[in-house]
């Protein structure tokens, strides 16, 4: 296989020769006038209220302050509403494509604004004013974008949780960000199967006294228990409902939404979004990253609940006036070519997935692919987790039919969009690299004493400074917000992984260097599931590492120890397994769970995480030193007991 594709060698076209030279157009603009450049693309792309003059107050050091345009003021639903009503009002803003083919609906513009404004109005006399926050659990239906730009348009906070987590799960993120309002709906549809969204949240709710106000959309219809007093039918709520609602004027620095992410230790942390900043950001790089062109229709196979489907769903293409498709189910449901009938059926011009989903396929050959046109496509994306050559390879020529461009995606929770990408057009293209920074975006590769790299590199990946849609602090906790990210490498922002830089510039991200597993391109903490598994009455402790997985990219491996006198059973791994479903999800679920008489510590018991992770990942002859530990005998029972 090839390490890098030239287009000099594939079908060019004068459109894709455009969008690479407006790329490094725009990157030479934002080198040699950085304010300058983020005050002209402000301006042109955001409908504001008021025009910010300050553009940028950031600073990395000490407290660390992160201010974009922030004496500018503007709603962000009507950047993604109301300015598109005089060009674009009867043009298809969503298309619906559900769980059961043949399903399928969509909105204009015109009606999505009405819809927004109707029920923004029917939060208002809920009580919800500007600031609160609102809790939205939604499988992917329209409704779910309703309910945000709803939010925004009172300047509500919303704090959207995704459809696959417990009601535990739920139940901590209501109460961190103190949520008195919760959104959800009878029940989601995922693959043939149903999940009791209505039902997890009233259990979640046992523990949330302080919300006062549930609002369910009815999806299946299903009949669900409605509480008296708190819980209201979303349909009879909207149809008493003004569509005129005046939209907050919100100030730049105000915060559009929370989204909890896991980091390496603790609970999941809600990271904070806010209006100008976030908004711009989601414009630029849909345009700039997809060269979205107006009346193209475009999909994102994410869900609303993670941050790919905030900025690459919702925000980012509805600022730009696209036409944006919302899938309700699943890629192999009710078989493996679905995404691909779905291209044909919608006719879908930018496709965008992750690196898992095209491993799934993969397994089942090319006959599900090859079998519908996809002669719409004319570019491919990829996001969540660094993509494998061989997973690309077949995107590009069994997917794309070696005529679209891929571009892999490198960005966070954190970073509100895009920070690597290639734009289309880009010339050669490395099956697994992210290659080049976006405009205005400063990487550095640092060694282990943060000092930053020249030429090619291998090390830490950080940013130098700030870009507009930076997240601006975790909700209610500043400090985990600077010890997070601007601590380990003195005023720098840490990204959480390691990347290496090749000698044309090209960056290849290696993956998480800290605590955090990347399980089908989603997060999770290893310390999450630690607690999840130490709080069964059985387990004495645990610890959990990382190992690599051939579709989920990682997969989970857990070592437990049990009490005294409780015997390991395959009914107790069963219990366990289920145990941590229901304490946090279906998604964090170990893959392996082996038991552990005794866990490698050292002598003052710090567990060693680097031998565990070799014994998950069957790299036993390499183990390195393992005489610091407190008792080196029981690496050899873990090896001798490995699973798999
Ligand atoms: C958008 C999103 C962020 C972590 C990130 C990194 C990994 C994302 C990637 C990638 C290699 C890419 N990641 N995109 N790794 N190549 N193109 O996924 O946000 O859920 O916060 O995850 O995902 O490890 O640090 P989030």
């Amino acid at each position: 296989m090839p390490d890098h594709v030239d287009y000099a060698s594939q079908p060019t076209s004068p459109r894709l020769t455009e969008s690479a030279a407006r790329a490094a157009r725009l990157r030479a603009e934002a080198t040699a006038d950085l304010e300058g450049f983020w005050k002209r693309e402000a301006t042109d792309r955001i409908a504001w209220v008021k025009e910010p003059t300050k553009i940028k107050n950031t600073r990395f050091d000490g407290d660390v302050s992160i201010k974009w345009f922030e004496d500018g003021t503007l709603n962000a639903s009507v950047s993604c509403l109301d300015r598109h009503l005089e060009t674009r009002g009867d043009q298809t803003a969503i298309i619906w494509e559900g769980d059961e083919p043949g399903t399928q609906d969509s909105v204009t513009y015109r009606e999505l604004h009405a819809r927004v404004c109707k029920f923004a109005n029917a939060l208002k006399g809920l009580g919800v004013t500007k600031g609160d926050r609102v809790t939205i659990y939604m499988p992917m239906v329209i409704e779910a974008a309703v309910a945000m730009l709803a939010c925004a348009r009172i300047g509500a906070i919303h704090s959207v949780v995704f459809g696959g987590f417990s009601p535990q799960s739920l139940s901590g993120r209501i109460l961190d960000c103190k949520s008195s309002v919760v959104i959800t709906s009878d029940e989601a549809r995922r693959g043939g199967r149903r999940v009791p969204l209505k039902a997890n949240t009233d259990e979640a709710l046992k523990t949330c006294p302080d919300v006062t106000a549930v609002v369910v959309v009815a999806v299946t219809g299903a009949t669900v228990p409605m509480v008296a007093g708190r819980d209201h039918d979303y349909a009879a709520l909207v149809a008493d409902a003004s569509a005129d609602c005046p939209p907050e004027e919100m100030g730049a620095e105000d915060p559009l939404f929370i989204l909890y992410t896991s980091g390496s230790t603790g609970s999941p942390k809600g990271v904070l979004h806010t209006t100008g900043g976030y908004m711009v950001w989601a414009s630029f790089t849909h345009d700039l990253v997809f060269d979205y062109r107006p009346g193209e229709i475009y999909w994102c196979t994410a869900d609303v609940g993670w941050v790919t489907g905030h900025t690459y769903i919702v925000y980012g293409p509805l600022a730009n006036g696209a036409t944006t498709l919302m899938f309700e189910g699943v890629p192999t449901y009710p078989d493996s070519g679905r995404l691909w009938d779905v291209v044909d059926k919608h006719k879908v011009e930018i496709f965008y997935t992750a690196p898992t989903a095209i491993r799934a396929l993969m397994r089942d050959g090319d006959e599900p692919v090859t079998r519908s046109s996809r002669s719409s496509l004319r570019v491919l994306g990829t996001v969540g987790e660094p993509i494998n050559p061989e997973a690309w390879e077949w995107y590009y020529t069994v997917v794309g039919d070696s005529r679209c461009p891929i571009v892999d995606t490198w960005w966070q929770t954190e970073t509100g969009g895009h920070l690597i990408s290639p734009v289309p057009g880009m010339n050669p293209l490395k099956p697994g690299s992210a290659t080049l920074p976006l405009p205005g975006v400063t990487p550095l590769i640092v060694d282990s004493n943060g000092t930053p790299l020249e030429g090619e590199a291998d090390g830490h990946l950080c940013i130098a400074d700030s870009w507009p849609g930076q997240m601006r602090t975790v909700f209610g906790d500043h400090d985990r917000f600077i010890k997070t990210y601007f601590s380990t490498y003195k005023g720098l922002y840490f990204s959480g992984d390691g990347a290496r830089r090749d000698a044309d510039g090209y960056y290849w991200i290696t993956g998480r260097v800290d605590d955090v597993i990347n399980v089908s391109g989603h997060r999770m903490g290893t310390a999450e599931v630690e607690s999840a598994l130490g709080s069964h009455h059985h387990v004495a402790e645990s610890a959990v590492v990382g190992y690599p997985h051939d579709v989920k990219g990682q997969g989970i491996y857990a070592y437990v120890t049990l009490k005294h006198g409780v015997e390991a059973s395959e009914a107790l791994l069963k219990e366990l397994a289920g145990w941590v479903r229901k304490e946090i999800g279906p998604i964090a679920v170990p893959d392996v769970i082996q038991w552990a008489p005794g866990l490698p510590k050292t002598r003052s018991g710090k567990i060693m995480r680097r031998i565990l992770r070799k014994i998950a990942a069957n790299e036993v002859d390499s183990l390195g030193d393992t005489s610091t530990l407190a008792d080196p005998a029981v690496v050899d029972d873990l090896v001798s007991n490995r699973k798999k």
